[in-house]
């Protein structure tokens, strides 16, 4: 070869070499897994709207990449590795499902949570609040020795061995927003004080008939969901009380945290009983639901809607007086505080034996009572006066 050819040939060469290396993932795009191959194609997986991933979800396999996603049918979305620091530690949060505002306004606290603790967090859960897919999801992670699972329950009794068997394998389990029975879990994290939150709803229920009262019906998530359940327990004990006689209570329905079957479950709530005076949801998506169907039926003045959601996806029915007040609590600190146990569980700070204390970032200091619990704080109302104070 001439000379002339030959540093011909070289120049090309070496311009491939250097675009073929621009375009090679980067290493530090994989902050927290170390042998997930497909970490490294994951980085900013930022998609918290990433569908039915199979890539970006193997993030969470540390060590055992076949049993990524493909094995577990109902995981979907991932969020960001937010790893900052040196930490090698992966926990995944797991809302009762995906698609529900509610929880995907719980992950932005828990990946604020991540960035500062350095750790990453993925955000994986059932397409539907059912039991069977939650387990299914879980036994993946778990064989995927993840390093802390943080889970809002579909069924407090079915994900007991579940939660056991994280344990047993040394995966550290926090509840969080809807618990599993004893022995499944190492710490509840409650978002508001459960006798508080089922106080409440009978309450805004009453300021909503006025003081004559009238018929009420609650239109909750799935038959059983814990979290709903334990608050629907209280709210029966006060509508037996004297101060609550003028309120009857027609019925209880189930909507499973679906936004066409809580819809429906309330048309036909509205056609059962034409004297309904108030439809309570102790559930985002049903509470959304339900003001939608009141909406669309001209109802609205003639049947309120109360309960339990979010901020942003009931504001314009608060200010058209479906709604006029419901209640929550700050669900993104919730997303926060439930990072900061897990994290500290899995740090060895705690055992969560009761007594127990760690800081939680800038929500400051939570010991664990005697329960096994720790407390976020006390349940929010919204109506039109402050709605616009929150962004959730
Ligand atoms: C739904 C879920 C969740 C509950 C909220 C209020 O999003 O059922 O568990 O806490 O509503």
């Amino acid at each position: 070869m001439k000379h002339g050819s030959f540093y011909f040939v070289l120049g090309i060469a070496t311009v491939l070499g250097l675009i073929l290396g621009a375009c090679a993932p980067t290493p530090t795009a994989a902050p927290a897994a170390t042998s997930a191959p497909a970490a490294t194609s994951a980085p900013a997986a930022t998609s918290t709207t990433a569908p039915a991933a199979t890539a970006t979800t193997a993030p969470a396999a540390t060590s055992a990449p076949a049993a990524t996603a493909t094995t577990a049918p109902a995981a979907t979305a991932t969020t960001a590795p937010a790893s900052s620091g040196g930490s090698n530690l992966t926990f995944v949060l797991v809302p009762k499902n995906l698609g529900n505002p509610y929880f995907d306004a719980a992950n932005t606290g828990a990946q604020k949570a991540a960035k500062e603790l350095g750790v990453t967090v993925l955000y994986q859960g059932p397409t539907t609040a059912d039991a069977t897919a939650q387990i299914t999801l879980l036994n993946s992670l778990i064989a995927q020795k993840v390093s802390g699972l943080a889970i809002s329950a579909d069924d407090a009794d079915a994900l007991v061995p579940t939660g056991k068997a994280a344990i047993t394998a040394g995966i550290p389990v926090v509840t969080w927003d809807s618990n599993i029975s004893k022995g499944g879990t190492q710490l509840f994290v409650n978002q508001a004080d459960t006798q508080g939150i089922g106080d409440s709803q009978v309450q805004m229920a009453l300021d909503l008939t006025g003081p004559s009262g009238g018929e009420i019906a609650i239109l909750s998530a799935t038959a059983q969901a814990p979290n709903q359940n334990a608050w629907i327990a209280v709210m029966k004990t006060d509508l037996a009380m004297s101060k609550y006689s003028m309120l009857k209570l027609d019925t209880i329905v189930y909507g499973n945290d679906d936004d066409t079957t809580s819809y429906n479950q309330a048309l036909a709530l509205m056609k059962t009983y034409p004297n309904l005076k108030v439809i309570v949801a102790p559930t985002s998506v049903g509470i959304a639901a339900a003001a939608r169907a009141v909406k669309d039926q001209n109802m609205i003045g003639k049947i309120f809607v109360t309960g339990l959601g979010t901020p942003n996806s009931l504001r314009d029915y608060v200010k058209t007086n479906i709604i006029p007040e419901f209640a929550l609590w700050n669900v993104p600190d919730l997303g926060y505080l439930t990072i900061y146990a897990l994290d500290a569980l899995a740090t060895g700070k705690i055992k969560g034996q009761p007594g127990d204390t760690f800081t939680a970032g800038t929500l400051g200091s939570y010991t664990i009572a005697a329960d096994g619990s720790i407390v976020l704080g006390k349940p929010l109302v919204f109506n039109k006066d402050n709605i616009d104070n929150f962004n959730y």
